[in-house]
């Protein structure tokens, strides 16, 4: 049996636990060391996953002992830390967002390009079991080509409990939570251009928008809208659940409330209940990301393994960010801005 590829967790904060439970269910790969610039968080999160080592600097990558890098700390400080892993010659999975606009990400992949290095986005929503069943029938060609879709995520939680950095970012929502949509969008709809976007900041002393609607024009003439608001008031309250519907040549797919698909086709509906994966570790409410993450790890250490492309590249990805940096900048100016042009 092969050994299993050795891996530096960085940012040892509130997701990184679900990460850290995922990892160990990930086959091929164990984390050897965790590092966090606050050593207490390090030394805790190691103690709590019996993890041999952990450091309160990242420059530990130099030493040569790590087979990848999981990057979970927050967009600010992703280009410091890829470059860093670059520079070591560590592949690494960095969460989402991959960097606060479009230039950095393009520096980002650039830099990694040159040197050879792989890089993929964690960017786990693709990765929940009722996206890759709602994939799996796009795919067997139940509805027909797709002609229109939605995907909404208006929800009550109190994200600033877990994640107060929130409350100080400047592209907040389209950023949070918007570019998950975004890429679902381009999974289950395809690449699009053309992005109108209005934005809101319904929160008081907010630096950011928390709510915003995005149109898109996909190149195969689809149309899709995007909806986020962490300002809605909802019981119960849908979190984490991404609602909406998808509409093709011959039939529909409802994403109802209760991971619930309507599908409609040859004139008849049926349902389907998506189940999640059992795991000791989930809780709700938030079972739903937490059971796609380890998907997610696997498709990275898989890809590592045997070669082939990550669904989520780095480069890939940019095609996700620059729809969010054309919808930023139609919100700033009132235009529809074409992501292909930026
Ligand atoms: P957090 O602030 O709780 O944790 C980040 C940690 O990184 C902190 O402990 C901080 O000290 C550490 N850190 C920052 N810079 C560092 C550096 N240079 N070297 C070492 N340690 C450093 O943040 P979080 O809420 O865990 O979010 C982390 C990332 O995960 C964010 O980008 C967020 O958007 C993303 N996230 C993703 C999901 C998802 O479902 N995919 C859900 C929640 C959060
Ligand atoms: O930050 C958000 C994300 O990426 O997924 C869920 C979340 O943690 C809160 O909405």
């Amino acid at each position: 049996m092969t050994k299993p590829l050795k891996g530096l967790l960085i940012g040892c904060g509130f997701f990184a636990r679900n990460q850290l439970h995922a990892w160990s269910e990930t086959a091929g790969a164990e984390i050897v060391a965790v590092c966090d610039r606050d050593a207490e968080r390090a030394r805790s999160y190691a103690a709590e996953f019996s993890i041999p080592a952990w450091h309160d600097t990242a420059e530990i990558l130099s030493s040569g002992a790590f087979d990848f890098v999981d990057i979970c700390t927050t967009m600010e400080t992703h280009e410091e830390l890829v470059a860093l892993a670059v520079r070591h010659r560590v592949p690494v999975i960095v969460q989402k967002p991959f960097a606060p606009d479009i230039d950095t990400c393009r520096r980002i992949v650039a830099n990694a390009a040159e040197a050879k290095v792989p890089v993929m986005v964690h960017e786990n929503f693709r990765f929940q079991k009722i996206f890759q069943r709602i994939r799996g029938i796009l795919d067997s060609g139940e509805i027909g080509d797709v002609t229109f879709g939605r995907l909404s995520w208006r929800n009550a939680i109190d994200v600033y409990s877990n994640q107060p950095y929130l409350l100080q970012t400047k592209r907040f929502i389209i950023m949070d939570v918007g570019i998950h949509m975004l890429d679902l969008a381009r999974f289950l709809f395809g690449d699009a251009g053309d992005v109108s976007c209005f934005a809101q900041s319904v929160k008081e002393g907010l630096a950011g928008e928390d709510a915003a609607t995005i149109l898109l024009r996909h190149h195969n003439h689809a149309t899709s809208i995007v909806d986020v608001s962490y300002a809605s008031h909802r019981f119960p309250n849908p979190f984490p659940q991404t609602l909406g519907e998808i509409e093709g040549r011959f039939g529909t797919i409802q994403i109802l409330e209760g991971e619930v698909l309507q599908v409609h086709s040859d004139g008849q509906q049926r349902r389907e209940i998506i189940q999640n994966d059992s795991r000791s570790w989930t809780s709700s409410p938030w079972t739903q990301i937490q059971d796609s993450v380890p998907r997610t790890q696997q498709h990275f250490i898989d890809t590592l393994r045997h070669g082939g492309d990550f669904e989520t590249s780095a480069e890939d990805s940019l095609k996700t960010y620059a729809l969010a940096e054309a919808a930023y900048r139609s919100a700033e100016t009132g235009r529809v801005v074409d992501a292909r042009t930026l």
